[in-house]
């Protein structure tokens, strides 16, 4: 079932991550992995392009079904093997409401957390670089992370961002987590953010897709005063 699917994807990507923990999850670890180099610029080849004209990973294809974007890669799964692995949608309104609501919701920890505080350091020119963008950038950074320490704290520590089981949220969330700390951030500011990114570590779908090119390095110090 798993051999028609290909899975485009580059290693530290937390979308690919993403939709690499769903196929896990799912029970779906036979499929095809493509895994290519953003520094070639691979995901701009002829083969990508075909079926993304994005040339961005994660890309997905099963059969004829091409799903993009890490969040419908995510959803087409759970949607096309409901019965299979782990249920990563509730079946109950409200609690599906919340589900969604945090996987969408997530994109804000890689938008403000994640490229706000990288890009002052990777996406500036040294001239722009100034004590007052970081205190802006880094506020930006606290103020969503602060929003994800208050839903965890309403579940208490053991629970995932939407509640007691994993779901689609922690699929879409974690990652975000992962990245990071692996360029060293203190995620201890964040008593329940630090307890749920342990939970969620070990798990086997996020120790399966762990990227690979992080395995026996050591985490970057890049946001240690964040
Ligand atoms: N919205 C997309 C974002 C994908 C994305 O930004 N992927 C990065 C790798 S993590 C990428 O392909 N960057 C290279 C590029 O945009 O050329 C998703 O969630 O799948």
């Amino acid at each position: 079932m798993a051999s028609d699917m290909t899975l485009y994807w580059v290693s530290g990507g937390a979308p690919c991550w993403r939709a690499m923990i769903c196929l896990e999850e799912k029970g779906l670890s036979g499929y095809n992995s493509k895994m290519l180099s953003l520094d070639n610029k691979d995901q701009k080849s002829d083969e990508v392009l075909q079926i993304n004209p994005r040339g961005q990973m994660p890309t997905f294809k099963h059969g004829n079904v091409v799903a993009n974007e890490s969040l419908a890669i995510c959803l087409y799964l759970e949607n096309t093997f409901k019965n299979q692995g782990t249920k990563l949608l509730p079946d109950d309104p409200a609690q599906q409401a919340l589900v969604l609501q945090r996987a969408v919701e997530s994109q804000n920890i890689r938008e403000k957390a994640v490229f706000g505080v990288l890009s002052y350091f990777f996406g500036t020119k040294p001239e722009d670089r100034t004590e007052a963008l970081l205190e802006e950038r880094k506020k930006a950074c606290h103020e969503e992370l602060q929003i994800w320490e208050g839903y965890l704290a309403k579940f208490g520590d053991g629970s995932y961002i939407a509640g007691k089981d994993f779901t689609l949220a922690d699929a879409c969330a974690w990652p975000f987590l992962g990245v990071l700390v692996h360029m060293g951030f203190n995620l201890s500011q964040y008593p329940h953010l630090a307890n749920y990114y342990d939970l969620v570590k070990d798990r086997p779908s996020v120790q399966a897709a762990w990227p690979p090119l992080w395995k026996g390095t050591p985490d970057k110090d890049t946001l240690k005063d964040i």
